[in-house]
């Protein structure tokens, strides 16, 4: 198996070797090395389900809150044009499970049907754990001192009710062999709507958006950072604790339906 990135983040598997391999087993390569990459599979959205749910416990949603899914446990993300975050709209760095306060360990994606997505629609992530690591001291600092406040926007996503106002959000999630890093970056484009705000107490509007500006610009330098592609049959199992996740936008033309589950482990 390889690696994808030269230092070392994330792996590459044959179907043949990821059918072999034990979800123990892989659930430990992705604490070591983020995600893992799979081309050729072919699911269901059932099967799909049974194969993740091998791994922990599958997080549930309330079908309400998302008109239209086939399933509460496995998420469309259709590219629906209007929604937000199953939509066609820039997604801007993140892990999942922080505003709605529910535990994510894992994170499922597998590509269903995708057309005319050759250069547009990619997910990137990012090694945070590495980039933690070596982050400049400047923005380090922000991180580690200063209170971070988020603002969740998207109705039909985040219900009505949640936290209908800015709230404080605490910098990390420390998981002992990890950090989680609990902040939702902000959009670039902010113009076909935004699923989230996110800005530091006591930053001006201008503080604010050069902070956000460098620490996404650092976050996908090429040393730690993989833009994915999309094609047919592709699943990527991301270890949700010690990445962050973003997805380009696409347009019209092209078709994106990608299913997407996430997942607690047993305690
Ligand atoms: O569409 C993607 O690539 C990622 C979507 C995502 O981040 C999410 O559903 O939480
Ligand atoms: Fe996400």
């Amino acid at each position: 198996m390889q690696s994808i990135l030269k230092h070392g983040f994330g792996l590459k598997a044959s179907r043949s070797f990821f059918e072999k391999l034990s979800p123990s087993v892989v659930k430990g390569m992705i604490k070591d090395k983020g995600f893992i990459l799979v081309n050729d599979m072919n699911y269901t959205r059932e099967s799909f389900a049974d194969m993740a749910s091998k791994y922990g416990n599958l997080i549930k949603f309330a079908q309400e809150t998302r008109p239209g899914m086939k399933s509460n446990q496995v998420l469309d993300l259709d590219g629906n044009s209007e929604r937000l975050v199953s939509g066609r709209v820039e997604l801007p760095l993140h892990s999942d499970g922080n505003i709605l306060k529910t535990n994510v360990d894992l994170v499922f994606l597998y590509a269903d049907e995708i057309k005319n997505l050759k250069y547009q629609g990619g997910t990137t992530i990012v090694d945070f754990k590495k980039a933690l690591e070596q982050m400049p001291p400047h923005l380090k600092r922000i991180l580690d001192e200063e209170q971070f406040e988020t603002l969740g926007i998207e109705k039909g996503y985040y219900p009505e009710g949640v936290e209908p106002y800015w709230f404080q959000m605490e910098t990390y999630n420390d998981r002992g062999w990890t950090k989680q890093f609990n902040i939702y970056l902000n959009y670039k484009e902010k113009s076909q709507g935004i699923s989230w705000i996110t800005r530091l107490r006591g930053f001006s509007e201008s503080e604010n958006e050069r902070f956000f500006f460098e620490l996404d610009k650092y976050f996908r330098k090429y040393e730690h950072s993989y833009l994915h592609y999309w094609k047919k049959g592709d699943l990527i199992i991301m270890d949700n604790r010690r990445v962050l996740h973003a997805r380009q936008s696409f347009d019209k033309g092209s078709t994106r339906l990608i299913f997407r589950i996430q997942l607690s482990e047993p305690i």
